[in-house]
């Protein structure tokens, strides 16, 4: 049989790259950039190359497997969705809605079967203990985008290929390649950044992207919100804000610069560590550049002032005049909408959690909250879960706590590809085909890419007769949940139709046959201002000082300024190219070289202890311990020790052969559930204090 080549878009971050996909009689045997795709232009990375390695990983599941005391049998997909639905169906009648709970993972956003089928199976439901992974991410960001421009969506992204100056902070796009900014080949596009003008990253390591910058700026974790005010009162005393061209659309300004004022460079510099001459600097640099934006991210939002942070990020860019201005941050407008008619506004603190009572945003409790909601008995208590693409015992807060609270659960069924850390306690786990047998539209992704782009990514084959499609699986679930709690339902249609139907939401007038006309993709430009017209506050203007965050900065002030106890040491994370949160050690390709695991320590944090490179060393939190080898690193600020999520693979009853053999601690066995941001509830991952000590013999 001929060698063919078939295109598609990676599913595996938000960089959605075009690949080339080669196959020999039938069996996948290459994979590199696809050189026509306009957006990606032939960029791919490690990840994309081990798709090889899912494809064809022997611990992969294909069908579905049953719980039979320590052991697990294959079953049935018609046997499956009954159970399923039927043991759901009961816990909820002997207890009520809420004592079903589900958890959505990361990789929901990276497939349209799930991520535009799931919402309805969720209302079917009709639980309040919806939890999932933006509670550990990018809650901050969608809460500030729906309190300020009235849709947790319409959130501006940087106009990287165009800005001259960008200020980065708590985000490194050479590891991550790039999140809430879909910008495929990021490094590329930050190189040549730097070569017209100046890239500036804010980050108390100096990690990849501060690497290829032209400045680094070092800061202590957690500290940015005061960073942002100094900067904010900096660009004020050289006469901003500059408000034309947002006549009669800026509500509550003044009440924002006034609850934001006050703090000097001076301040900033004694809570953050950045120099004061170096954030009156920037802030020069920032009003004189012509086209310049700030932009923060991951290391910004999962803090303890991370919601304040991402607001104060959106006030700098507009009192610049860089909201919504080509090369500054403004949002995209894609062409399958992911904001206006159809689509979730959001909404907040409609209901609160049972145990700790904390507020919901759209729809979802803050998963930190999960454990406590499962052991807690009471009206109320979880006790069945749905969770879909998701790994929490190595994602979230205090994983050790829920591992042993997701072991009490009555009934756990998982959508999910693995039996890992977390499905192993399910008794019932349904695996999606590969995403490459699918449609798929990157709906998410598409609305926070650097320019207008829009592809359809068409299977490459068809599935196995025992295998079923992501979306079969979710319509399957609900068809059976439906019949066993005697509720109605009808199945929703394929992809391609939903495609189309999500295509005709919007005005570009592209539909499916202008896009399988182009298999490579479409771009359709540069982004344009949008912001100003797309408002969705009742008021049609951006409300600049939403009331809870003016209240929770004002608390935030009023408290005084947190200081380590001797010893401490704040710990941060590290992405590597080579990672994907917990779920991709299993591929050879991914694991092979030097361990990746390393706790990295500042030389003279190693010598204060007695330490050497190279020792084990006991880590020790409020929740929890773990021992790992610590590695000497001149990158991070003295204070700082910096340890990658995702490991901890040893744990019994997992299938990942590969996986289980590399060494390392999860991080989140060391995070707080109790450390979150203050006005969301998002998990603050970073800045976990933590003591350091040498493991004897
Ligand atoms: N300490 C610390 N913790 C963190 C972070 C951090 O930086 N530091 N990052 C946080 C962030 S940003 C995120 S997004 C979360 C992620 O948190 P999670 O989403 O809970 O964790 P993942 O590791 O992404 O696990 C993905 C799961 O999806 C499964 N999977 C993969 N492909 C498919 C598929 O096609 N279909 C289905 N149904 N399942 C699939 C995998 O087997 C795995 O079980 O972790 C967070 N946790
Ligand atoms: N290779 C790889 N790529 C990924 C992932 C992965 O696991 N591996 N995960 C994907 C996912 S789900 C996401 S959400 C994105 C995240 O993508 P990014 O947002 O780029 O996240 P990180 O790469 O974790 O970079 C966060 C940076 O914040 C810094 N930081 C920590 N604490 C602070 C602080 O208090 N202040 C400041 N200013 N900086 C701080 C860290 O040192 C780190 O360099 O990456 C995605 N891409
Ligand atoms: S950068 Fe992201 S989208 Fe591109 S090949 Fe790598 S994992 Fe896939
Ligand atoms: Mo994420």
């Amino acid at each position: 049989m001929p060698v063919e080549r078939r295109f598609r878009a990676c599913p595996l971050c938000e960089a959605i790259c075009g690949l080339e996909f080669r196959s020999e009689d039938g069996r996948l045997t290459g994979i590199r950039g696809d050189a026509q795709d306009p957006f990606s232009r032939g960029h791919v990375c490690p990840k994309g190359n081990a798709i090889l390695d899912l494809e064809a990983d022997p611990d992969r599941l294909r069908r579905p497997l049953r719980r039979r005391g320590a052991d697990w049998e294959e079953i049935g997909w018609d046997e499956a969705f009954a159970e399923a639905g039927a043991q759901l169906a009961r816990l909820q009648q002997a207890h009520g809605a809420e004592a079903v709970g589900a958890y959505l993972g990361n990789p929901v956003v990276h497939h349209f079967g799930h991520f535009a089928y799931l919402p309805s199976l969720l209302r079917l439901i009709r639980s309040k203990n919806i939890y999932s992974a933006s509670s550990v991410d990018q809650w901050p960001h969608q809460l500030v985008a729906f309190a300020m421009y009235g849709h947790q969506l319409l959130l501006p992204v940087p106009d990287v290929d165009r800005t001259d100056w960008m200020l980065m902070l708590g985000a490194n796009p050479v590891a991550s390649n790039g999140s809430l900014m879909t910008a495929p080949g990021i490094e590329r596009r930050l190189a040549a950044l730097t070569k017209r003008g100046r890239l500036v990253v804010v980050d108390p390591r100096r990690s990849e992207t501060a690497e290829l910058a032209s400045e680094h700026v070092a800061i202590r974790p957690g500290t940015d919100l005061w960073f942002l005010l100094a900067l904010l009162a900096e660009l004020r005393a050289l006469g901003a804000p500059r408000t034309a061209g947002y006549e009669g659309r800026l509500a509550g300004l003044d009440a924002a610069l006034t609850a934001t004022a006050g703090v000097t460079a001076e301040e900033g510099q004694a809570r953050s560590g950045v120099p004061a001459a170096t954030i009156r600097r920037l802030a020069r640099e920032l009003l004189a550049a012509p086209r310049a934006c700030v932009y923060g991210r991951m290391g910004l939002s999962t803090q303890r002032h991370g919601t304040l942070c991402q607001w104060l990020v959106q006030l700098v860019n507009l009192c610049a005049g860089h909201l919504d201005r080509p090369g500054g941050m403004l949002p995209a407008d894609p062409v399958m909408p992911v904001t206006g008619p159809g689509t979730s506004r959001g909404h907040r603190d409609r209901w609160r959690s049972r145990v700790r009572g904390l507020p919901e945003f759209s729809g979802e409790l803050p998963v930190a909250a999960l454990a406590e909601e499962i052991l807690t008995p009471g009206e109320g208590q979880i006790r069945g879960l749905l969770s879909c693409a998701g790994n929490p015992v190595l994602s979230t807060p205090a994983g050790a706590a829920l591992d042993a609270a997701l072991a009490t659960l009555d009934y756990y069924v998982a959508i999910d590809i693995y039996l890992n850390e977390s499905t192993r306690h399910a008794h019932l786990i349904l695996p999606p085909a590969s995403p490459l047998t699918q449609h798929h539209y990157d709906t998410v992704f598409s609305g926070f890419a650097v320019r207008r782009v829009a592809r359809l990514n068409a299977p490459l084959r068809a599935r196995a007769a025992d295998e079923r499609g992501d979306w079969e699986i979710v319509n399957g679930l609900a068809v059976a949940y439906a019949a066993a709690a005697g509720k109605p339902w009808n199945p929703l249609p394929e992809p391609r139709a939903l495609i189309a139907a999500g295509l005709a939401r919007g005005t570009s007038g592209i539909d499916l046959a202008a896009l399988e006309a182009a298999p490579h993709g479409l771009d359709l430009g540069p982004l344009e201002p949008s912001l100003l017209r797309r408002l969705e506050t009742a008021s049609g203007a951006i409300d600049c000082a939403p009331e809870f965050l003016v209240a929770e900065l004002a608390r935030v002030r009023a408290a005084p300024a947190a200081t380590a106890l001797p010893g401490e040491l704040a710990l941060i994370g590290r992405r590597h190219v080579r990672s994907n949160n917990s779920w991709m050690h299993n591929a050879p390709r991914l694991v092979k070289g030097k361990p990746r695991h390393e706790l990295h320590v500042h030389p003279s944090d190693l010598a204060a202890r007695g330490l050497a490179d190279g020792d084990r060393v006991r880590l020790r939190s409020r929740t929890g311990t773990v021992e790992v080898e610590a590695r000497a690193s001149e990158a991070l600020l003295p204070g700082v020790v910096c340890l990658p999520h995702g490991f901890g693979h040893a744990r019994s009853g997992t299938r990942l052969a590969r996986a289980r053999t590399v060494a390392g601690p999860s991080y989140n066995d060391l995070t707080d559930p109790r450390h979150l941001d203050g006005a969301s509830g998002n998990a603050a991952l970073n800045g976990t204090a933590v003591t350091l000590e040498r493991i004897s013999g």
